[in-house]
């Protein structure tokens, strides 16, 4: 299988650390989106990474899904059997997510939007779900009590993605991030490696 990529991806990042976590062979191939390689659109016509491609070629994206068929492929490595368990996991891979979409949408307005474009508001609102979202990791600080799961790859990549484009402008909304990543390296010591860069 192939994982179709970019360093700097943070949703690259989550799957690619799923499928180490996983212990499935997974090989990686990088890709520019803005280029639009017939690689790339030929398997997501949404032309977004990450796409994991099976060893049949066929193609799963986005990375949800592809987390949750590493999960499936793995016997069960990346998620909770019990219900309740598995709900939590979801959610915090979902709010880690969520706060993404955001920093992307900040991103994609400065990055694709003539200056004289760029809609503060608009900025400002994706600011304030983020602010919201650290604000609401820091008030419930993730527990590793049932060990790693995608919910925790998920935040190990939102904080990766961060430390990338947002340096100075998030870590003390989220102080308990140092304290989250010190044990999230602790079970996945090749984080480094794989955070978005
Ligand atoms: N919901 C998607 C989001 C994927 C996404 O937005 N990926 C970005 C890179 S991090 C991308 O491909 N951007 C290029 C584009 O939107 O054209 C997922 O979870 O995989």
């Amino acid at each position: 299988m192939k994982i179709l990529y970019s360093p700097a991806s943070p949703y690259s990042a989550k799957v690619r650390m799923a499928a180490r976590q996983a212990g499935l062979p997974v090989e990686s191939e990088i890709v520019k989106t803005d280029d639009e390689p017939a690689l790339l659109i030929g398997n997501n016509p949404l032309g977004k990474i990450p796409v994991l491609l099976r060893d049949d070629g066929s193609a799963v994206f986005d990375s949800r899904a592809i987390m949750q068929f590493l999960d499936r492929a793995s016997g069960g490595k990346l998620y909770p059997t019990d219900a309740e368990a598995r709900t939590q996991a979801e959610v915090l891979e979902a709010l880690a997510d969520g706060i993404t979409d955001c920093l992307l949408a900040h991103v994609y307005e400065r990055r694709f939007r003539p200056e004289e474009k760029i809609h503060q508001p608009w900025l400002d609102k994706q600011w304030s779900k983020v602010t919201r979202g650290l604000a609401h990791l820091e008030a419930n600080p993730v527990s590793f009590e049932n060990g790693l799961t995608g919910g925790h790859v998920a935040v190990a990549a939102l904080a990766g993605y961060l430390g990338l484009r947002f340096a100075g402008q998030w870590e003390q909304i989220w102080p308990g991030h140092r304290a989250f990543l010190s044990s999230y390296e602790t079970l996945f010591p090749a984080y480094p490696e794989f955070k978005s860069q």
